[in-house]
């Protein structure tokens, strides 16, 4: 039932099904696997900010991209738990903290994290990190601390990606998340839109992460936030239908992860938001600020789980359990 063995042809086609076509047959394997009416909520805190030696050109962390950021180092271990409190509080399962990193060193800043994650994860939230490229070990160690799920995005195809980004490479990427996957952390990787790829670069992404040995469990779709500054500043927004086409091939191609609909939302009406959700995402970062940019505030959030009737999912939801359930629904 769970294909890994996709051809890029099949996704290719899936991608350029029309529409509404695409949308309804993603609806239904959402269906299938998930409760449609359960969005989990995520709350991302940049833990160290700006000041990175890579050179994404979508980031405005950039150390040598000119942006309104203020580099910051590591915060306090004691800061960052009151701010998973307050993300627990407002209904966040949860908590992923971003570092400015290249990579993760074996240095006291490492360690640091190492506690802060033991703290988020003792108080019962879902941890979550991205801090750049990992070795085997230090992925250990972070699960070992009680590290839940590691994000890394492919970002874009291999084909397009040194147009985006030259201080690393897709291999890389593509290594870190398999020392994450064998310390037997939960995998978070997806990418971004409108960074002036084509079509076949991002059929060429989803083909990637559909085709590793096990699909992530988690994958962003997030919209470029163009900031002032870094060499993507001028790019177009790309349609809530470009949007939908990535959402629904995630959905059909991996009908297990969850999808999120990550950057972006801040630009997308309410209905717009409703037809990602109706072509399988299932997942939104929540709180008024991404790790630099802004996002819709908790209010406007409330509205919108209003308005859809959704509900936030449970953390540590037993996904094994959640499959049966749904799959006993005929088509
Ligand atoms: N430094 C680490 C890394 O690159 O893996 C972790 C933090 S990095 C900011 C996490 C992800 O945020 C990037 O891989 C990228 O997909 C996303 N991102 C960064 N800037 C963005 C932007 N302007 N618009 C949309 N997504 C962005
Ligand atoms: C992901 O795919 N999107 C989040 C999270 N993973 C780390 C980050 C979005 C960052 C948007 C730009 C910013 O706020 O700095
Ligand atoms: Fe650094 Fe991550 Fe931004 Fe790239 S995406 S510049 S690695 S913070």
């Amino acid at each position: 039932m769970l294909r890994t063995d996709w051809t890029r042809a099949e996704i290719a086609d899936i991608y350029n099904s029309p529409v509404l076509d695409l949308m309804y047959r993603a609806a239904t394997v959402h269906r299938q696997h998930h409760d449609p009416q359960e969005v989990q909520v995520c709350t991302l805190l940049s833990v160290k900010t700006g000041g990175c030696p890579e050179d994404c050109a979508y980031c405005p962390q950039a150390a040598r991209y000119h942006t309104d950021v203020k580099v910051q180092k590591l915060m306090e271990v004691d800061d960052v738990l009151t701010a998973a409190q307050r993300a627990k509080d407002t209904g966040s399962t949860r908590f992923c903290m971003g570092a400015a990193w290249r990579e993760v060193r074996d240095n006291r800043d490492f360690d640091k994290v190492l506690d802060m994650v033991q703290g988020v994860n003792e108080m019962g939230l879902e941890v979550c990190c991205t801090l750049g490229m990992l070795t085997e070990q230090q992925a250990q160690k972070l699960k070992d601390a009680g590290l839940y799920a590691y994000n890394h995005n492919l970002d874009t195809s291999e084909e397009f990606y040194g147009d985006i980004i030259s201080t690393r490479t897709y291999d890389d990427r593509l290594d870190t998340l398999g020392h994450a996957r064998k310390a037997g952390i939960s995998v978070c990787s997806g990418g971004i839109i409108g960074m002036g790829e084509s079509d076949t670069d991002r059929i060429g992404m989803l083909h990637t992460l559909a085709t590793l040995p096990q699909h992530p469990e988690s994958v962003p779709v997030n919209a470029l936030v163009p900031v002032e500054g870094t060499p993507l500043e001028d790019q177009p927004r790309v349609s809530v239908w470009e949007m939908i086409r990535m959402i629904a091939t995630a959905r059909i191609s991996m009908p297990k992860a969850m999808v999120r609909l990550s950057a972006g939302r801040v630009r997308m009406t309410t209905e717009e938001q409703a037809l990602c959700f109706l072509a399988g995402a299932n997942s939104i970062f929540a709180g008024d600020k991404l790790l630099t940019t802004p996002n819709p505030s908790e209010d406007t959030d409330a509205q919108l789980f209003q308005m859809l009737n959704i509900r936030p999912r449970k953390a540590f939801k037993d996904a094994a359990q959640a499959t049966v359930m749904f799959d006993q629904i005929p088509l």
